[in-house]
């Protein structure tokens, strides 16, 4: 069961008067939030995009969602779905993006890891330059992250080799920050489990056309770390259940698919 509060509700078939709907899903983000929707608030004013910015809370219990409610009474293009069942990330991006005003969305962290300057160049590789899917890379050049403890820099690279092993024109799809056209869902039967909502898109998805942004992820200077070890365990399984969609069931090909495109590029 989720609520969805705010402009949305109001009018859920408005998707003419967006370009983009910005994705934020949050956990306990009472620290960030209002920064973060003020921030990309000002972004999309500058590029001159008309952004709706949707907050997918897990039913916070430090007052983010009261913080969010409070913006909702001033800011026309913000909304907040929010979620009492089955708690995850990828399973909020999911619900996300079926809640979207728009068959473009970004998603992007609430902590800054992911700089919200760079949304308008991801919207132009969507919107004009056709891509289905468009990934925020650490691992291309221009791309990075600072203030990372070594182990989480290893696991993370680590994570990002294998991802290559399945879909090699990806070189970070285990990145949070990403945009998608919708129109790749159609069709798909997601399982979506931990923190790779990117992943099973990529392995699952409906797409013909990605392309990678570099960017330098952030330590979080504000609030604490979901991250936890079961993710390692969600995402082993979402490896398999992508190895299983396309190879056994035979479902998609997405798999061989990007290995002839990693050949032809
Ligand atoms: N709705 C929802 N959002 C979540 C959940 N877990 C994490 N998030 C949000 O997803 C984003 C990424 O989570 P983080 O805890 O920052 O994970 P991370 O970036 O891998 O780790 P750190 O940057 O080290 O904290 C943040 O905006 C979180 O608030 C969840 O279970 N449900
Ligand atoms: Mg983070």
């Amino acid at each position: 069961m989720s609520d969805i509060f705010g402009y949305l509700s109001k009018t859920p078939n408005n998707s003419e008067d967006f370009d983009l709907t910005i994705l934020i899903p949050t956990f306990n983000e009472k620290e960030n939030i209002r920064q973060m929707i003020m921030a990309i608030a000002d972004i999309l004013v500058r590029a001159g995009i008309r952004g709706h910015i949707l907050v997918v809370d897990d039913n916070s219990c430090d007052g983010t969602i009261e913080e969010v409610k409070i913006l909702l009474n001033s800011m026309r293009n913000v909304s907040l779905l929010v979620r009492y069942e089955n708690h995850g990330l990828s399973p909020s991006l999911y619900e996300g993006f079926f809640a979207s005003p728009t068959q473009l969305v970004q998603c992007i962290d609430c902590d800054f890891s992911h700089p919200p300057e760079l949304i308008p160049a991801f919207l132009q590789r969507l919107r004009d330059d056709g891509n289905d899917i468009v990934i925020g890379s650490r691992y291309i050049p221009g791309g990075g992250s600072v203030n990372w403890p070594l182990s989480r820099r290893i696991l993370s690279f680590g994570a990002a080799i294998m991802g290559r092993l399945l879909i090699p024109v990806a070189s970070d799809s285990g990145s949070g920050f990403f945009a998608i056209n919708t129109r790749v869902l159609t069709g798909a039967d997601l399982t979506p489990r931990g923190f790779r909502m990117c992943f099973e898109i990529l392995g699952k998805g409906n797409w013909k056309k990605v392309s990678e942004i570099p960017f330098v992820f952030r330590n979080r200077d504000r609030g604490k770390s979901k991250l936890k070890p079961l993710i390692i365990l969600q995402y082993l399984i979402q490896t398999l259940s992508l190895l299983n969609y396309n190879l056994i069931l035979k479902k998609r090909s997405n798999i061989a698919y990007s290995w002839r495109l990693h050949f032809s590029r």
